[in-house]
């Protein structure tokens, strides 16, 4: 792999978790970020003092960065700011995680790995082969997957996991999708994100993950949040007009090649160092076909 790989992690009210998992994915990128690493804290004021906390730990270390932005203004939003961010600083990968450890960050390293064996977009996939969901109630997995097989419906796409936030960007995607024009904030922030790549036709790859539930801090999933999809996904396909006046479509511009979204092998052990497993390889084209 050639060039930096930027990590970014946006934080509203994190307080118990940001030590921990900057510590813990500092420990893996060092490892499996080869040309070098950052990572990015993209925090919206938060009142407990999360902001404050990864100041103090960028003081301590050179690669860690802090975005502050003054107000909560949903996830979406702060990934726009944080990918302008690290494209801005150079970045080749960039890299989404939650600060809760749902996303394990040992994870960070087969997703780099996928992008370093030839996909454009690795995403974490709790809904294929080797990966899943631990802790959740019947009705939270029925509205995850639900909605993710609703989207896969809707833009007849064969990604498994549509709203998962767990994803490594080659730049040339984050550069290509035209970020001004995405507008979703929730979960079809995700959805949107992965849609738009893979109607320019970058390569997707579904790594195989196991998402655990938060065991610190408050959740900030809420049925807006959720509902939001279920009148968004519809206009990213058929690219309506939304109410106030912005469009919200697909890329104008045609697929470059080939869209192939395979699915990677099922999980393999990560090492207790954190290094990657060879999992994670295209296993063959599946052309998607939007
Ligand atoms: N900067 C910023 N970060 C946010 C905002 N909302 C959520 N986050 C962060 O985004 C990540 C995912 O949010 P979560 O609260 O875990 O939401 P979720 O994953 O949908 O729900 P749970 O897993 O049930 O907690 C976490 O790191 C949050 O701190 C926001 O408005 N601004
Ligand atoms: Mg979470």
């Amino acid at each position: 792999m050639t060039g930096k790989a930027w990590l970014i992690l946006p934080t509203f009210d994190e307080a118990e978790n940001i030590e921990a998992i900057v510590g813990a994915a500092n420990g893996v990128l060092e490892r499996a970020a080869t040309d070098g690493f950052r990572i990015l804290v993209v925090d919206d004021g938060s009142p407990d003092g999360t902001g404050e906390i990864a100041d103090r730990l960028a003081a301590e270390h050179d690669w860690l960065q802090v975005l502050h932005r003054t107000e909560r203004a949903g996830l979406g939003p702060a990934y726009l700011a944080g990918f302008r961010y690290a494209l801005d600083s150079g970045a080749a990968y960039v890299m989404e995680m939650d600060c809760d450890f749902s996303h394990d960050p040992a994870d960070l390293a087969r997703l780099l790995r996928a992008v370093g064996d030839g996909a454009d977009l690795a995403l974490g996939s709790r809904y294929v082969p080797g990966g899943g969901v631990t802790d959740w109630g019947a009705l939270r997995r029925v509205v995850s997957e639900g909605g993710s097989t609703y989207a896969r419906w809707v833009l007849g796409l064969k990604v498994r996991d549509l709203t998962g936030g767990f994803k490594c960007f080659r730049r040339e995607v984050l550069e290509a999708i035209d970020l001004e024009g995405v507008r979703s904030r929730g979960y079809a922030f995700q959805v949107e994100l992965t849609y738009r790549a893979v109607r320019a036709g970058f390569a997707t790859v579904e790594v195989p993950i196991v998402f655990r539930d938060r065991q610190h801090g408050q959740s900030k999933m809420s049925w807006r949040i959720a509902a939001e999809a279920i009148w968004l996904v519809p206009l990213l396909r058929f690219g309506r007009r939304l109410p106030f006046g912005r469009r919200l479509s697909p890329p104008a511009q045609p697929p470059a090649r080939e869209s192939p979204s395979a699915q990677a092998p099922a999980r393999e052990p990560s090492t207790s160092d954190g290094r990657a497993s060879p999992s994670a390889q295209s296993t063959g084209p599946a052309a998607e076909r939007p």
